[in-house]
């Protein structure tokens, strides 16, 4: 039996016109169709019930408060009952007869079929120049990590064998859009991979969700699969706002500490206050962008963000005191000043690290 997944985002318009066609398309074949829907905004989830109350074959799964293709996917494959599983856009743009052949290719002894763009004979069709070049080069980086050899790491269309999946499911990344470059990255390099070939059509209604927020993803993602197995992306993120919240502080001190200057003389007092400013601002700063983007994942909002700032405050108090102890020691053993400062200074900047993660932003 085949389990064929439609990953909807505001294809409301789409799904009507698309169901008939998948229907006349798997008529030989012992199917069923699993809509997974982020609770669209158009109301993609109650079209689908609907057009679901009229056929048993036809199951829908609402996800409320949750987004992300490849999160839908890895859904519709856990509820999917076939031995086979397939995936397609619920746009139109990938060409539904070819799902008998990805499905024989596995039902056969494949463990993956592949609906490929870039083997011999097919297209991405009506590209514009930029995305023809971002495609070429995310494929490019993608197949380099892939276990097995595809020229197509990047389709959304594609079919898997159900003992395949169950055995990698646990190790799979579901942030993004790139569900096949995550499973081709995870499967054992014996896997038997087939591609065939298509033309990938345009859109039949509606907009892209290949939005920029979805290319950094991508981007991060090729991180974490190789780097980001030793240095943690979210390590980097919070290194690289903690830098952006350096100038943040001295911009805060120098316009402060302009208030209480008297000519070029500025008072002890004055001094401590312009710093302890320059402190708080910078903190909240970094708590906002480590908010919205390190701990992404795990965003506070309203009463809980106002709670973990408190908690961030006191970790960074702990962060200055365990860079103030370690570089004063280096300092005392004769270790060069600069040297003592840059160890401390990174001692407190993981110690901040952690502590935010475990107490703030505890996932
Ligand atoms: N459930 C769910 N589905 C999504 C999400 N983002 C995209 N989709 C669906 O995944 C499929 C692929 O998304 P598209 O926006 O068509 O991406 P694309 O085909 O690479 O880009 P275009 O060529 O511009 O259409 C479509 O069926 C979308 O509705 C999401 O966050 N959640
Ligand atoms: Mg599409």
């Amino acid at each position: 039996m085949l389990s064929l997944i439609l990953p909807t985002y505001n294809e409301a318009e789409n799904l009507p016109e698309l169901l008939p066609k998948i229907e006349e398309a798997l008529k030989d074949i012992p199917h069923e169709v699993i809509i997974v829907d982020d609770d669209s905004p158009d109301g993609t989830w109650r079209v689908a019930q609907e057009l679901g109350l009229k056929r048993d074959d036809v199951h829908v799964i609402r996800r409320v408060g949750r987004r992300g293709l490849s999160s839908a996917v890895i859904e519709g494959f856990l509820s999917a009952k076939g031995d086979v599983f397939a995936v397609m856009d619920a746009d139109g743009q990938h060409d539904m007869t070819l799902l008998p052949k990805l499905y024989h290719a596995v039902e056969t002894g494949g463990g993956i079929a592949i609906g490929s763009r870039y083997t011999d004979g097919g297209s991405v069709g009506e590209w514009d120049e930029r995305r023809h070049t971002l495609s070429r080069i995310a494929t490019t980086l993608a197949i380099k990590l892939c276990k097995v050899k595809v020229s197509d790491p990047m389709s959304g269309f594609f079919a898997i064998r159900r003992q395949l999946f169950q055995g990698i499911v646990g190790n799979l990344n579901p942030k993004g859009f790139k569900i096949l470059l995550d499973l081709l990255v995870h499967v054992p390099s014996s896997t038997k991979v087939k591609e065939i070939p298509f033309t990938f059509a345009s859109r039949l209604h509606g907009e892209s969700k290949l939005s920029r927020r979805v290319q950094l993803e991508f981007l991060e993602y090729l991180y974490d699969v190789t780097l980001g197995r030793y240095i943690p992306l979210t390590f980097v993120k919070y290194c690289i706002v903690g830098g952006l919240g350096v100038f943040v502080h001295m911009g805060t001190y120098v316009f402060v500490s302009h208030f209480f200057k008297e000519g070029a003389d500025l008072s002890l007092m004055g001094f401590r206050f312009s710093v302890i400013i320059a402190i708080e601002v910078a903190i909240l700063f970094n708590f906002y962008l480590n908010n919205i983007w390190t701990f992404a994942i795990s965003r506070l909002k309203g009463m809980q963000a106002l709670v973990g700032f408190a908690k961030y405050n006191f970790a960074c108090v702990f962060g200055a005191v365990a860079n103030y102890a370690v570089s004063s020691y280096l300092f005392a053993l004769n270790w060069h000043d600069t040297v003592a400062v840059i160890i401390g200074a990174f001692t407190g900047v993981v110690w901040n690290y952690t502590m935010s993660r475990f107490i703030a932003w505890r996932t």
